[in-house]
């Protein structure tokens, strides 16, 4: 495990002839993770929209007129069916997302960490993304059973201001501080398609294997492009670009799940193929990511099954 990767060696991987870099990160993954298993997540918003930053990519930033409706958070049994149901479905980790800048302590958090509880009672991996935290927040969370914490960077700390500028770099590496003070895993990665170049590609990666330890786990994105927001038409992402993401990430943290995340289900099933090759190893299943539809859970199955993958 290396934490001194510089921006240079990282885009000297990335831009390696395609076949070559997915052969080296098909070999990276061997070593550390058994490449006939992907692990299979679903996520849930607990709260939706309204929120008070300004990311440009997001249906939940109240800056912008989207489709969206907002609504409260969910009680405590809502979200344990439906934890239950995508265990049934084949999940083995539950992902819930609130549109937050931050964790206000009192009774919403309090219902949050019963939530923690209870879907961790199930036997299931839990992670949550709330926004900024305090470090009494992280530890509560600790308590409470919760697996990994999820906060993006989502892009590199020079193409971040152009994305969003209701608050910094800075202070999501700070609550990434707290996280791993509190001892929890982090789960952070990156949005592919928010303008940026190969090089803040390669700047985020580098990052994030800067991070000691290493993220437990590293959400690649795909933009979805959402009407109403600044993102809205953003060209779309080479899908070669994504296995070369998918790639470069496998390398430069090899110990980490790599999870092809948002936007997948745009991808043909050969693209995916060539993304697990490079060693994607999650996914998030399941007819809905946060707020916006994907493929039906059987798509998946389907997938795997041709693939001759196992979902864990
Ligand atoms: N408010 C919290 C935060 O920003 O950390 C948690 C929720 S936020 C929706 C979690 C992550 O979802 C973002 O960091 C971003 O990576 C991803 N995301 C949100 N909207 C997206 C979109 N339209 N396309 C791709 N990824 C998106
Ligand atoms: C992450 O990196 N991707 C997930 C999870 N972390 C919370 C969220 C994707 C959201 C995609 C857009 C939407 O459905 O709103
Ligand atoms: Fe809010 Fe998170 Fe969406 Fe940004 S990404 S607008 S912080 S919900």
């Amino acid at each position: 495990m290396r934490h001194d990767w510089t921006v240079d060696e990282v885009a000297a991987i990335y831009h390696l002839p395609l076949l070559e870099l997915v052969f080296r990160a098909a070999q990276a993954h061997r070593v550390h993770h058994d490449p006939t298993k992907v692990q299979c997540a679903t996520l849930l918003s607990i709260k939706t929209g309204g929120c008070s930053e300004n990311c440009g990519y997001c249906s939940q930033s109240a800056h912008y007129k989207t489709s969206l409706e907002r609504e409260q958070l969910l009680g405590l049994d809502t979200v344990l069916d439906k934890a239950r149901a995508a265990k049934a479905a084949g999940s083995s980790r539950f992902c819930m997302g609130a549109a937050w800048r931050s964790v206000r302590s009192g009774k919403e958090f309090d219902n949050v960490l019963a939530m923690v509880r209870g879907v961790a009672a199930l036997d299931l991996e839990v992670c949550v993304t709330l926004g900024m935290l305090t470090d009494d927040q992280a530890l509560a969370l600790k308590e409470a059973g919760l697996t990994a914490y999820n906060h993006n960077l989502d892009t590199s700390e020079d193409h971040y201001p152009n994305v969003v500028t209701t608050h910094t770099y800075q202070e999501r590496l700070d609550t990434l501080g707290r996280v791993a003070k509190a001892g929890l895993h982090a789960c952070c990665g990156g949005i592919l398609g928010l303008g940026e170049t190969a090089r803040d590609r390669c700047s985020l990666l580098a990052t994030l294997a800067h991070l000691d330890p290493h993220p437990e786990s590293v959400p690649i994105n795909v933009l979805v492009p959402i009407e109403g927001t600044p993102l809205a038409d953003a060209p779309p992402v080479d899908p070669l670009d994504v296995v070369r993401s998918v790639a470069t990430a496998r390398i430069v943290l090899p110990g980490s799940r790599v999870r092809l995340s948002a936007g997948r289900s745009t991808l043909s099933h050969e693209a995916q193929a060539l993304c697990f090759l490079a060693g994607a190893n999650s996914i998030f299943l399941g007819e809905r990511l946060l707020t916006t539809p994907q493929a039906p859970a059987d798509d998946d199955r389907d997938l795997l099954g041709r693939l001759g993958l196992v979902g864990a």
